[in-house]
């Protein structure tokens, strides 16, 4: 069910019109109970209004039925609402695996974006209509908050983490971004555009920029930079685990536990090496808290990423600007 709602922003994401809906469903139950009942309020003080100065009441004794019928009635509503708003939250909040990853940096008091093929913008995103993107954030200082009312997102940028969200935009155009959360004085000017292009232009758009090389080859060059490939290197030989083929698989740790290694996970062994110890091995790791950006983290977590998918002990360092199969741009 679509609904669209008079004065609402463009619907311009495949689950604005589902938010739509639960909205609009909202607003009518409220209007429907509050009209109801303050018409009752009014029926009733005139209805049973005291009508000479000596009169008592009749006494009330109570109603099975209508206790049961008060309490059954708004519990089966509100466990609705509550069901129908837990199906649209986890679509949003779990982004499909096929999803185009975009990474953001918010800051005081602009957003900057970075993309797979290397393009960086600020207060303006560019993103292709009909495609999955996701959008992985986190921020340099205090709490932001991403909100582009056209495509129903709002969420909080928390700092020391990273947050995700997703979209698939349907409607090309133009559209508002804001920072919904005050974070100082010029929190009013952390406003941007999320332009949103057709598959073919945005091809165009991705080619006319990134002189630099793609995120994950600066992530390379920053691995070396960093000298991590002299503990992690790919043949195994290093003091560090090979991160070949990491991404996404399941780590066992030093204390008996497990993670999968995601995106969360490797920001952590990068800042606070020794929160998580992999299994077998010593935890001689430095921490590069400090030393290394958001920017850059994300860099490197692209880098990661991008030889995830290649089996363990297969180099992944041949080429750094032939892109890795999973920063493929869209083949249209
Ligand atoms: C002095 C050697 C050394 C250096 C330099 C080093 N690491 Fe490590 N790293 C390790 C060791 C040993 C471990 C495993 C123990 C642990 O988890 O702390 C590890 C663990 C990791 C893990 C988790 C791996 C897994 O299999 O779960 C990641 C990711 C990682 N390092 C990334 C990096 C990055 C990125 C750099 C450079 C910025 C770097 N490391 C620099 C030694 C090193
Ligand atoms: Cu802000």
């Amino acid at each position: 069910m679509q609904v669209s709602m008079p004065f609402s922003p463009d619907q311009a994401s495949s689950y604005s019109g589902q938010v739509d809906s639960l909205f609009a469903f909202l607003c009518v139950l409220t209007i429907l109970f509050g009209t109801v009942i303050t018409l009752l309020i009014i029926y009733f003080a005139i209805k049973y209004r005291r009508r000479h100065k000596d009169e008592i009441p009749g006494q009330v004794e109570g109603s099975m039925k209508l206790e049961v019928l008060w309490s059954v009635i708004p519990f089966l509503i509100a466990m609705g609402i509550f069901v129908w708003g837990a199906n649209i939250y986890y679509t949003m909040y779990h982004a499909p695996s096929e999803a185009l990853d975009i990474y953001v940096v918010a800051k005081q008091w602009m957003w900057k974006f970075q993309h797979l093929d290397g393009q960086r913008e600020i207060n303006e995103l560019h993103v292709p209509l009909g495609r999955k993107v996701k959008i992985t954030m986190t921020t340099e200082d205090v709490i932001h908050s991403f909100y582009v009312p056209a495509f129903r997102i709002k969420l909080d940028v928390v700092p020391g983490k990273y947050s995700t969200v997703w979209f698939e935009a349907t409607k090309p155009g133009r559209y508002h971004l804001f920072c919904a959360e005050y974070c100082g004085t010029g929190h009013s000017r952390m406003i941007g555009w999320v332009e949103v292009m057709e598959a073919s232009e945005y091809q165009a758009w991705l080619a006319g920029g990134a002189a630099e090389g793609s995120l994950a080859s600066s992530g390379e060059k920053l691995f070396q930079q960093f000298a991590c490939i002299t503990c992690h290197r790919s043949d195994g030989q290093g003091r560090g685990p090979v991160l070949q083929g990491l991404f996404g698989k399941e780590v066992p740790l030093q204390n008996g536990g497990k993670v999968i290694a995601d995106e969360s996970y490797i920001r952590e062994s990068i800042l606070s090496p020794r929160a998580k110890v992999v299994a077998g091995f010593q935890p001689i790791m430095p921490t590069f808290q400090g030393q290394v950006s958001e920017e850059q983290l994300l860099q490197i977590v692209a880098y990661i990423k991008s030889i995830g998918a290649k089996a363990p002990g297969e180099a992944g360092v041949s080429n750094p600007n032939a892109p890795a199969p999973a920063m493929k741009p869209p083949s249209q």
